[in-house]
């Protein structure tokens, strides 16, 4: 609480929250001293996951326990800070060595609990990991239960027995504007939620005072009134006097008030929550951790602001409360009976208990026999050898007469990596129910499909080579449909090295329009913790997916991938360049240990993959090579194309006809990222910037196409915004060409026309920018325009 309110006083808004651990520190108290067990040579130690609102609480016990210096907590909030601070949240970015789960965007860690228990489990049966009593604890707000993502996936912990994971739900009643359930019972409706998806349910609803009240509650008249009593009641009665509650609570009924009659009403007033109460907590994790067969969630009612007084205990502006005044300070510490001053108590300063007392003893103590402090981030975790050059050499070579997808190859890829005899083992493919439509069949056969009990039925398809086959070792992690399900394996996968020590090494492989903006929180939420692995966004292409139409043609994924500061994003053409970009990632990821992730797109039309050119393999991870020099070494006129994915295709064709019927000799640049040419850019830029004196660095664009002559013309599947946001570092302007606009059930060639991205609208950008250079005159764009049956009264796709 000091800490929260000294900040407050030093910065005015920088926020932070008080009420939340206050109803939550007993539950955190009870599982610090007998639950949670640290990780050490001995045990792996339990995984938890902190509620991210009450990381003020976690940090004031680290201070306690020594880990954390007084001048950090001094700096709660502001990171920025020169000796140091502590973050507002989780968050493993900013503090590797403490924080393990990003927490805070409310309902993300309650699924990537359930599927971190899972890939424990999965870790156990493949032989990656030694079995182990480890649990995975969720602290979590009952307001939190409504965000979809965490009831989402219950039952998936049910059906795969996870009775290595434990959820409490800290139920205050309380939100940030109110009450959860004014109307209703929260407690009631989760227990029905749980029970029904087959979950362990405890409720730790009343303290021990309640105790002999229901036992002399021979009719259940009491029970009655409790479960009638709404949590808009409950909630006032958390604020109310004695007498209100004896009135009100008791009132409904004579027998009812002749049981409490012995008690006075501060007595009444006092009748405590079972979350605020040691000696029901204990027992309800004891049961949590000694269930088998199931999860666990443990529903505990507490207070929201539990011992703020006036300053907020159950009060609808809790949530926000962050200052308090003296006679407020004042009242705190003589209800936790804190030894401080009144004269000392306006500072609101850090207390802290010597080293000597029996309290500091009791929690190193228990610390220490429990395996360690937590939470605590560590990587321990020995880099791999890397998969040899041959795997990939099929794949420098081309495809020759062959007529073959950037899936097939990517699948290719993945199914030689798995028979790697170094990493085959460590490789993690994740696919939500679409294995069919990126032609991934044969892995089903090759490593078997996850699952805890095997198979139990003789499969349909038993007969047939590439059966439906589940297994207990089975590699593959086939989530049925769930991107969010499949994203947190994927991220339990990326960060079982330092959660477990194991360079597991997650292929994510989805509809890449069922990514980033449908489970962008996560994506994020997986930078934030290091995670590694590859993504790959499948029958991608706003143009290249042929008929399905608006929701699935995806144009604008490899934008939404810019904002993530240690994504890498690719959008290759050609299997060599998958093949180069999936090698360097695994290098610079689990050999190197750089804490980077990788998105890459495929796509699913067929043509001849080129043998890769010499001397490209730094210009692909760049994000950008010249793939093929114009033929017509005579062309007055001169343009610099850059073409990405299938496009990269249309590009080239573009090439032949600006030769052969326009004199245009254009040059074809492969660009295979624009998020790395303009990170790059964008880098050179600023430190140009910060030393003026110095010689200019220059953009590796700038650097690429410094003595290409003629106009600019770039085309790609995606949103032009991409190609624009290099065009600055270019020496003459850009015209660029994307899919911008909804998509359309329609054959690749109607779409291509409709987005105006094909080889034809390549050369009209070509000619109309040799007008605008004045190298032609606008007849020759006119001409070209019928010749090429453009109709310039089309409708604009971008608004269409
Ligand atoms: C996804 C998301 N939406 C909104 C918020 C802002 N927010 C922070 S705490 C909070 C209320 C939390 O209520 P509850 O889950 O009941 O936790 P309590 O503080 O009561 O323990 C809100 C809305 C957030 N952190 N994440
Ligand atoms: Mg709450």
């Amino acid at each position: 609480m000091a800490m929260v309110v000294r900040a407050n006083r030093l910065e005015e808004g920088i926020g932070g929250h008080i009420s939340t651990f206050a109803s939550a520190a007993a539950l955190y108290e009870v599982a610090f001293n007998h639950f949670l067990r640290g990780r050490n040579e001995s045990h792996e130690g339990d995984i938890v996951y902190f509620q991210g609102h009450a990381s003020p609480g976690i940090y004031a016990r680290a201070y306690l326990e020594g880990r954390l210096t007084i001048e950090s907590l001094q700096n709660f909030r502001r990171d920025l800070q020169q000796e140091g601070g502590l973050t507002s949240y989780p968050h493993p970015w900013l503090m590797p060595n403490f924080w393990q789960f990003p927490t805070v965007s409310m309902g993300l860690s309650p699924i990537m609990a359930i599927y971190q228990a899972r890939f424990n489990r999965y870790l156990e049966d493949r032989g990656l990991k030694k079995p182990s009593d480890a649990k995975v604890w969720t602290f979590l707000g009952d307001g939190e239960t409504d965000e979809p993502e965490t009831l989402g996936a219950i039952t998936l912990a049910s059906r795969e027995n996870l009775d290595n994971l434990i959820f409490v739900v800290n139920c205050n009643l309380q939100r940030l504007d109110g009450p959860v359930r004014g109307n209703g019972k929260i407690i009631q409706e989760l227990e029905s939620i749980f029970r029904g998806a087959g979950w362990n349910v405890i409720k730790v609803i009343w303290g021990s005072n309640w105790d002999p009240l229901l036992s002399k509650d021979k009719d259940g008249i009491l029970v009655k009134r409790m479960t009638e009593a709404l949590d808009g009641d409950y909630q006032k009665y958390s604020v109310a006097s004695g007498e209100y509650i004896r009135n009100h609570f008791f009132g409904t009924d004579p027998r009812l008030q002749d049981m409490v009659k012995n008690l006075s009403d501060t007595e009444l007033q006092k009748l405590r929550r079972g979350g605020h109460d040691p000696e029901k907590i204990y027992p309800a994790y004891k049961a949590a951790v000694e269930n088998i067969g199931s999860p666990t969630v443990i529903l505990a009612k507490t207070i929201k602001g539990y011992g703020l007084g006036e300053a907020g205990e159950g009060r609808n502006i809790t949530h926000q409360q962050k200052k308090l005044n003296e006679e407020e300070l004042k009242l705190f510490k003589k209800r936790f009976d804190i030894p401080i001053s009144d004269e000392d108590i306006s500072r609101a300063p850090f207390y802290k208990p010597p080293d000597d007392s029996q309290e500091i003893k009791y929690l190193k103590e228990r610390r220490h026999e429990l395996g360690g402090y937590l939470p605590k981030r560590e990587v321990i975790c020995d880099p791999i050898k890397a998969p040899p050059e041959k795997l990939f050499e099929e794949f420098y070579k081309g495809s020759g007469k062959r007529e073959v997808a950037t899936t097939m190859a990517i699948v290719r890829m993945l199914a030689k990596l798995l028979k790697d005899k170094n990493i085959g083992k460590l490789i993690v493919p994740i696919v939500p129910d679409e294995a069919r439509t990126f032609g991934m069949e044969a892995l089903f056969r090759q490593v078997g499909i996850y699952s805890h009990v095997g198979q139990l039925y003789e499969p349909v398809d038993a007969e047939t080579l590439l059966y439906y086959k589940e297994a207990i070792d089975g590699q593959i992690l086939e989530e049925g449909i769930t991107e969010a399900g499949s994203m947190s394996s994927f991220i339990a996968a990326g960060t079982a090295y330092a959660t477990h020590g194991i360079n597991t090494i997650p292929f994510f492989i989805y509809y890449s329009m069922f990514g980033f903006q449908r489970i962008g929180d996560l994506i994020w939420a997986a930078g934030d913790m290091r995670c590694k692995g590859f993504m790959v966004g499948g029958t991608a292409g706003r143009t290249t997916l042929a008929g399905e139409g608006l929701q699935h043609q995806d144009g604008h994924s490899h934008l939404l991938a810019y904002p993530i500061p240690n994504l890498k994003a690719y959008d290759p053409a050609f299997a060599y360049e998958i093949a180069v970009i999936i090698q360097e990632g695994i290098r610079r990821m689990y050999v190197e240990q750089e804490d980077l992730f990788y998105y890459i797109t495929v796509m699913n039309e067929t043509y001849k993959q080129p043998p890769m050119p010499q001397g490209v393999k730094e210009g692909i991870l760049k994000g950008m090579y010249k793939f093929r020099d114009s033929q017509n070494k005579e062309a007055k006129l001169h343009a610099q194309l850059f073409g990405s994915g299938t496009i990269l295709n249309e590009v080239l064709k573009a090439q032949e006809v600006l030769g052969d019927k326009y004199g245009v000799a254009a040059d074809v640049w492969s660009v295979t990222s624009y998020k790395e040419l303009y990170r790059d850019g964008l880098e050179k830029e600023r430190w140009n910037m910060l030393h003026p004196s110095e010689i200019k660095r220059v953009p590796y664009i700038t650097e690429c196409v410094k003595d290409a002559p003629g106009v600019f013309v770039a085309a790609s599947d995606y949103v032009m915004v991409l190609p624009d946001s290099i065009s600055q570092w270019l020496p003459r302007p850009l015209v660029s060409l994307g899919t911008d606009g909804f998509g359309r059930s329609a054959s690749r060639k109607a779409l291509r026309d409709f987005f105006e991205v094909d080889w034809r609208y390549i050369i009209l950008a070509v000619l109309a920018s040799l007008t605008w250079e004045k190298k032609i005159e606008p007849e020759i764009v006119e001409k070209a325009i019928l010749d090429l049956d453009i109709n310039p009264s089309k409708a604009n796709p971008m608004i269409s």
